[in-house]
């Protein structure tokens, strides 16, 4: 079987860039793609423009040793790996319009040999229908869905499972599904992945890799959904959540995940929905499972209105709003959401604390929401609303703030 010498990346994202960048450390020439021109200027100059641990001293090696180089447009390669954004549309139906546009940008340089690889979160069925693009715009060449292990380009879907903030080390050690249309497709594939992966690459068709990578994200929203759930269910009774579970949690087949103000991120709270548009009828609990956590935040902000309603000026300090514990992401964070509507509804007066940022969303901002550092909301506030397990919040003396209502999302108060 041919050797890949190189790599063309389309999508210089949080999955892209680290993936293109790790290849290139391989000694694979890499030509990362990236429709947003100062993305591939700062890569040019050995910078990064997301915030990935030890990722910018890993780019500015390869762009140096001339291993890897950025461009608007793709370059013939060996591989192409496409790493795109796919978001869904306001009915939850998934949107393929940036892996479509990835196709045609690589169609015209695609070769007889090439292999081609998603990566994108997708819908099963996306990259038979990524095959099918790339046949509409290569007439002159045969794909898996015409011509099988006769095709002369080679597909496969190859779903990425690394966690944001350890993504260089998860990139190396996780195990790798390598989901091929075609034996061929398949075997290529893994060739690819076993330039760097020192998990096991495990080979299977590319309907289930698809569906692999969703029902991941799925069994975890799952999850959280349950201890999401319970915790609704313990308010009720007046048990306390956290106790709760911690000791069913001593049974040796129970292991409960931890309640909190609602799901965030980009892909567990997107990727279920990609099952169940796929499969309504039967896609019950894990479209119940997305309601639960989607409905958390109002919840919280339901509580926090009813401990505002007894205080003639309520002052409430807001504690994170990353969409998890240390990290700086506020995107998609449920934390934000929560904060935007109690400052929306006036409930009082609004103190956000972030030590991860330098200025809040604009969103925030807009509506009167102050950025405070943590000792001064705590002692300006009387409502406390704890919304992100930070480190920084675990070593808050919280004996001392008992003459203020404290609602804990996250069970850290103790
Ligand atoms: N959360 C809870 N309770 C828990 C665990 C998490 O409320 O017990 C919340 C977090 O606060 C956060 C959200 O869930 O708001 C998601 O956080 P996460 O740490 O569970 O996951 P992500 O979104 O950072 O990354 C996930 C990972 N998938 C799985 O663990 C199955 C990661 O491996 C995937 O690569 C990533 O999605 C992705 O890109 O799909």
């Amino acid at each position: 079987m041919a050797t890949i010498r190189s790599v063309s990346m389309i999508g210089l994202g949080y999955i892209g860039l680290p993936t293109a960048t790790v290849i290139a450390s391989r000694g694979i020439k890499v030509y990362g793609v990236d429709v947003h021109q100062h993305v591939v200027d700062t890569i040019n100059r050995g910078e990064i423009h997301i915030i990935e641990p030890d990722l910018d001293q890993l780019v500015h090696q390869v762009v140096k040793d001339g291993f890897m180089v950025a461009n608007t447009v793709p370059q013939p390669a060996d591989a192409f790996m496409i790493a795109v954004p796919t978001p869904f549309k306001n009915d939850h139906e998934p949107d393929l319009a940036y892996v479509e546009a990835a196709a045609r940008s690589i169609a015209p340089v695609l070769a007889a040999g090439n292999l081609v690889v998603l990566e994108s979160t997708s819908p099963v069925g996306a990259t038979e229908q990524l095959s099918a693009w790339l046949a509409e715009l290569r007439p002159d060449l045969k794909f898996p869905h015409q011509a099988g292990e006769q095709a002369d380009v080679h597909l496969a879907y190859c779903p990425e499972r690394v966690l944001p903030g350890h993504i260089l080390r998860e990139l190396i050690s996780n195990d790798r599904i390598i989901g091929g249309m075609t034996v061929k497709g398949a075997e290529l594939a893994a060739q690819l992945y076993g330039t760097f992966v020192q998990g096991a690459c495990l080979k299977t068709d590319a309907r289930t890799a698809e569906m692999a990578k969703l029902t991941e994200n799925a069994f975890r929203d799952v999850n959280i959904a349950f201890a999401n759930e319970l915790s609704l269910i313990c308010d009720r009774l007046k048990i306390n959540v956290w106790e709760l579970i911690r000791l069913a949690n001593h049974h040796p087949r129970v292991n409960i995940l931890q309640p909190g103000p609602g799901v965030g991120g980009h892909c567990i709270a997107v990727d279920p929905w990609f099952i169940v548009d796929s499969a309504p009828n039967e896609a019950r609990l894990i479209r119940t499972a997305r309601e639960v956590n989607d409905g958390k935040p109002g919840y919280v902000v339901t509580k926090v209105k009813e401990a505002a309603r007894d205080l003639q000026s309520p002052v409430i300090a807001c504690l994170g709003l990353a969409f998890k514990a240390n990290i700086d992401d506020l995107r998609e964070s449920p934390s934000v959401e929560i904060v935007r509507r109690l400052a929306a509804d006036g409930v009082g007066k609004i103190l956000a604390v972030e030590p991860h940022v330098d200025a809040l969303p604009a969103e925030l901002s807009d509506k009167g929401v102050e950025l405070a550092d943590v000792a001064s909301a705590l002692e300006r506030a009387n409502i406390v609303l704890l919304l992100v397990d930070h480190d920084q919040f675990k070593t808050i003396l919280w004996m001392t703030l008992q003459d203020k209502t404290i609602i804990d999302t996250r069970g850290i108060v103790r």
